[in-house]
């Protein structure tokens, strides 16, 4: 459906490095649309929660660090196959392993500074969007959807 949402987040490297306004730009430009921004100070339990899915991995305690260490920009972008289709755009985990012309593929190096986040299936969009935006997005009517969607 053309309302799938997904939750993108910028992380503190990609706010530090000055990147918010690119990595927006590349979302916007293909036609999604955004639905909730906000930045945001993450505490280490939220980050915790956010990744639990990986709290046995020996590189937890530095992915929770690095994303407590500066403030994030979460964002939920919606559009037809937003899930898969962000994650094209983000390129590989690995940024070595990234295509040029994705996110990290154009702008990181190290996996652990991949600088941005983006959910990889409809049901973790969804958890995670609960989490990061608790009170909900914005929900209105975007003038470009007739000129983007047949
Ligand atoms: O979804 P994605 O961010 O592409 O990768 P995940 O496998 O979910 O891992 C989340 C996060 O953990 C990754 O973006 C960087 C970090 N990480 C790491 O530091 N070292 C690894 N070997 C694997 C992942
Ligand atoms: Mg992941």
């Amino acid at each position: 459906s053309n309302t799938e949402r997904t939750y993108i987040m910028i992380k503190p490297d990609g706010v530090q490095r000055g990147l918010i306004g690119t990595i927006i730009q590349r979302f916007e430009q293909r036609g999604f649309i955004l639905r909730g921004l906000k930045m945001m100070s993450v505490e280490k339990s939220h980050a915790e929660a956010h990744y639990a899915d990986l709290s046995s991995k020996p590189f937890f305690g530095g992915l929770v660090e690095y994303i407590c260490s500066a403030p994030v920009c979460a964002m939920c972008w919606e559009g037809k196959d937003v899930v898969k289709t962000g994650r094209k755009i983000i390129g590989a985990t690995n940024p070595l392993a990234s295509e040029p012309g994705t996110i990290r593929g154009d702008f990181c190096i190290d996996v652990g500074r991949n600088i941005i986040h983006g959910s990889d299936a409809v049901e973790s969009a969804q958890k995670e969007l609960a989490l990061w935006f608790p009170d909900g997005v914005c929900e209105y009517e975007h003038a470009m959807k007739p000129w983007i969607y047949e």
